[in-house]
């Protein structure tokens, strides 16, 4: 059975795992995923009972019970590359046994929510309104550095979208992921279905213009006039890309839910949204609570 080497599956000497300083055990198996440290007490605050606590740089996790479910809220920060390292440890946690650091034989399967704010790109979308990805389409180019990337991404979408923008040769070839048909099911009747972007930035990898110019200025253009079999995107944030496509590839049920804060055609911005951000908070433990 192939062993993984201490360089490769790193255990603090408290028996943690590397970079969120948590041990087997103290995860439940429903996790909700946050980007700002800050959001782990918005979210935590509805628990009814805390069990563990950990904090590592900008990975912060609680584990407690909401309305006697366990579940745990973990920080990651922005990007995915930070939810490379997020979902391979939460995902090392369960599935691999750190005494003999082989992987298990019988593997457990996670229920992974992303809870984050975004930018709308369609005028309908306003501020406020709850985006879940139904399609996570990764300009970050994580999932590719993967085997098996191919295998799970739909392929045609990702062809008729590079054709129709002239996709630039310097950029990292985009990649289109479904998510958890059982979430989107579960949050049906209180989100948006959406085809999300996760950019791997917040500027010009998202058409924003401050001091330095984008490199395609159309690009914005092409992507909200792009539409694939009734699919068109809808919004923009940086995670849920990553997370889709690693969730999927571990065998877990991954989406991203996010709240509306910027209208980036209409050019509205909420910047006191967390009023917003709770709703959806309080929304989603409640449909968690149920499964
Ligand atoms: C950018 O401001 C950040 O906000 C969005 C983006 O994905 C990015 O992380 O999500 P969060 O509010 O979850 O951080
Ligand atoms: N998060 C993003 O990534 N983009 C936005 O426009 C707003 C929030």
């Amino acid at each position: 059975m192939r062993q993984i080497a201490p360089s490769e599956l790193i255990i603090n000497s408290d028996g943690s795992i590397f970079h969120l300083h948590l041990r087997p055990g103290q995860l439940a198996t429903t996790i909700i995923l946050v980007g700002d440290p800050g959001r782990v007490r918005q979210v935590s605050s509805h628990f009814e009972r805390i069990e563990a606590e950990a904090a590592n740089r900008e990975f912060t996790t609680v584990t407690g019970t909401y309305k006697g479910k366990r579940m745990s809220v973990v920080s990651t920060g922005i990007g995915t590359d930070n939810i490379d390292i997020v979902v391979n440890e939460i995902d090392a946690l369960f599935n691999i046994d750190f005494g003999t650091r082989t992987v298990k034989e019988e593997k457990t399967s996670l229920t992974l929510v992303r809870l984050g704010t975004c930018g709308s790109i369609t005028p309908d979308l306003r501020i406020g309104d709850l985006i879940l990805s139904r399609i996570s389409v990764g300009f970050d180019g994580l999932l590719n550095y993967y085997h098996g990337r191919n295998e799970i991404c739909e392929l045609e979408i990702e062809q008729a979208f590079m054709e129709h923008t002239g996709w630039g040769r310097l950029l990292t070839a985009p990649y289109f992921i479904r998510c958890s048909e059982m979430l989107a099911k579960l949050f049906a009747d209180t989100t948006v279905e959406g085809m999300t972007i996760s950019a791997p930035g917040f500027y010009a990898p998202q058409g924003r213009y401050l001091r330095l110019r984008p490199a395609d200025p159309e690009l914005n253009g092409k992507i909200e006039r792009f539409e694939y079999q009734g699919h068109r995107f809808t919004n923009f944030e940086m995670e849920g890309s990553a997370l889709a496509g690693l969730s999927r590839l571990l065998g877990h049920e991954a989406t991203t839910i996010c709240t509306v804060i910027a209208q980036r055609v209409a050019l509205g911005m909420e910047p006191d949204y967390r009023p917003f951000v709770d709703k959806m908070i309080a929304m989603s433990l409640e449909k968690l609570s149920q499964i």
